[in-house]
This record gives C-alpha cells, structure tokens and sequence, in this order.
C-alpha cells in the first residue's frame, strides 16, 4: 500500500480507442483495493474530433495541458475519413514519443491460459518474450522531400535516421532487460543485407554493447526470416531488439501469433523518468469495428497494467494481470476476437470484479 496519488492524463482519442472507460474500470479497482488514489484528468485531443473542430490534432499548449502527469493513458488515434493518418498519427502520439523522449517502445508478446492460439499445439510458457522497439528515431523521421508533385517528374526521399546514442540506448534497455530474465537472451533484427548503410551500423553497434553483457546470449536474423520465425518457432525468442518501423511490425505479428492483437500492450517509457511514459495498447482505432460494443478492452487494460508497474505499484499491475487471466480463461469472459460472447463492457466488468 503506497498511499500515493497519481495524476494520470487520459486520452480516449478515435475509434475502438473509446474501451478507454474499461481500462480506467479496472485502474480504479486496482486502487481501490492496494489504497492508492487517481486523480484522472480527460483529455479530447490527439482525435480526429478534435481535429475536425481545431483544424488540428492538439492544442499548440499540449504540453501544458498534461502538465505534471505522472503517466498517460492512451488509447488509439487514427480516422481516416477524416484526417489522413500521417497527419493523425504525427501531430499526436509521435508528438509524446519525441517530445517526451519515450525512446523505448516496450510490448509484452504473451500466449495467455485459456486464449485460442491459431499456432498448432502452442502451450502457455511456448510464447512469452518482449519485443523492444526503438521509438524516437530510425525509419520513423520526418528527413526527406516531395519535389515536382503530380507531374512526370515526380520524386518522393525519406530517410532512415539512427544515431549512435539513439541505438546504443535502445540495445542496452534490451540487454539490461535479458538480465533480468531467466533465459537471458536477445534476438536482434536487421536487413543488413539489402539496406547496406543504417542496418550493418546497427548489427555494430549491438555487437559492440553486447560485450557489456558477457551473461546473454544473442543472434540476429534478418527482418524477413525473423517473421517466419515468429510463427514457425515462437518459442525461440526472450528479448526482440529493433529499430522503429522492424519493432512495430513485429509487434503486431508477435501477438496475432499469440491470439488476437486485441490483448496486446505496450508502454512508450523514457526509462530517465524526465517526463512521463504512455501506454496505450497495441492496436489501432480500427474504424471497421468502432461504436458496435465488441472491441476486446484486454489490451487497454493490459497497458494500465503496465503503467501501474511504472508507477512502483507492482502488486496492483500483478493483480490486474491475475483479473485477466481469470476472465480469459472462459469463452463467456473473452470478446469475438477470441471466439468468446464477451462485449466490450461485459469483459471489462468481468475484469474488474475479479479484482
Ligand atoms: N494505440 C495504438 C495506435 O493508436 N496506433 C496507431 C498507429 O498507427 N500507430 C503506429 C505506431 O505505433 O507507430
């Protein structure tokens, strides 16, 4: 029992991003039962709605907005009938991940009891690594050019950015992670083959700091085969290092693997704590399915989970995570997704009153 209050920022933002009041169920039965307190502060930008009143995603004050929040738990952000999704996701949630220096993008991939896993055979335990994206930088940059735009002459450049503090931090929060496991042991993705210049600098420098950590044990593959290996032989896998656009692909395919992407979460950590961390789930606002009442809320309640651990309320984040489990153990606590008759609301109350 901590006793503390925490100031958490909360931002709904579009689409299956409104399971947020699911995860904030399961946040305030958390602290109700490990005595300590919330104080939530909602948000209504970073959405399209937002930006269909401003002309914009955020207020120019974001910033002062969140203000001294501890954390911030995000939902998802993307409608693209109405804001193209470069623009929605680059004046929001890439604004935090840069802003606020949230250079680890951390995604538990985790086959749970209970969940139908679509590889044959696969037990709890065959699946459960972490897949450590970097977050700030790589293929992710704003470095490029339009020049001629709708003529025959047209030519589009964006680069690849990797510096060697952005790299070297992000592979020794992957190494430093392998340490506190059993296994000990990091996977790293490259294509060192085919982009000849950013990738072999990378492999470098993971080979560099991996001298730092004589206790783990690493390979590498390139990006291509390392999918098939996901699928193939998940078991292989403790720590996944990659760069931005490597990691976010991996971590979508590690949890459709493990069930549904619908569980999965994930916290944007600046590991300094010199501004506050986001978690939000995996998943995107998926408008094929928004306002119909059967997004599966695991993986913002999950995220949540996350945070708390963040915040130094280990106890409550495990007693979430006990909630979960317990519910998707049977087909009437888990969504569709996960061939169960669950709602939305249902399987978050579920959640909460397990706690
Ligand atoms: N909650 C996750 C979310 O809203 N994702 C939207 C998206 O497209 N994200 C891309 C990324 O994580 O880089």
């Amino acid at each position: 029992m901590s006793n503390r209050t925490y100031r958490i920022a909360v931002i709904a933002g579009d689409g299956i991003g409104k399971v947020m009041p699911e995860g904030v169920r399961a946040l305030e039965a958390a602290a109700r039962s490990h005595g300590f307190g919330l104080e939530l502060d909602w948000h209504d930008f970073a959405s399209a709605d937002y930006y269909v009143r401003h002309g914009r995603m955020m207020p120019e004050d974001w910033k002062e907005k969140v203000g001294t929040a501890d954390a911030i738990f995000f939902g998802a952000v993307g409608w693209p009938e109405v804001v193209p999704d470069h623009i929605s996701l680059w004046e929001s949630l890439l604004q935090f991940r840069r802003e606020y220096d949230q250079y680890v993008n951390l995604r538990p991939v985790r086959l749970m009891p209970g969940v139908p896993c679509p590889l044959a055979g696969r037990q709890p335990g065959d699946i459960d690594f972490w897949v450590v994206r970097e977050n700030t930088e790589g293929e992710y940059s704003a470095v490029g050019g339009h020049m001629f735009p709708g003529t025959e002459r047209e030519v589009v450049i964006q680069e690849t950015v990797m510096t060697r503090h952005g790299v070297d931090r992000i592979v020794r929060f992957a190494f430093d992670l392998a340490m506190k496991r059993e296994r000990r042991h990091v996977t790293s993705a490259t294509k060192s083959n085919g982009i000849a210049i950013t990738m072999p600098f990378w492999d470098g420098r993971v080979d560099a700091i991996a001298q730092e950590y004589p206790d783990v044990t690493r390979d590498k593959y390139h990006i291509d085969i390392l999918t098939a290996q996901f699928v193939l032989n998940p078991q292989r896998f403790d720590v996944v290092v990659a760069s931005n656009l490597f990691g976010d692909i991996l971590s979508d395919l590690g949890p459709a693997c493990a069930g549904t992407i619908g569980i999965a979460p994930s916290g944007n950590i600046n590991p300094e704590r010199a501004h506050p961390s986001l978690f939000e789930p995996v998943h995107g606002s998926a408008p094929d399915i928004a306002g119909q009442g059967i997004a599966n809320p695991v993986g913002q309640i999950w995220s949540g989970a996350m945070m708390l651990e963040h915040l130094g309320e280990a106890e409550a984040a495990a007693a979430i995570m006990s909630a979960v489990e317990d519910v998707l153990q049977t087909p009437a606590g888990r969504t569709r997704d996960l061939k169960g008759s669950a709602d939305t609301v249902s399987c978050g109350k579920a959640v909460a009153a397990s706690l």
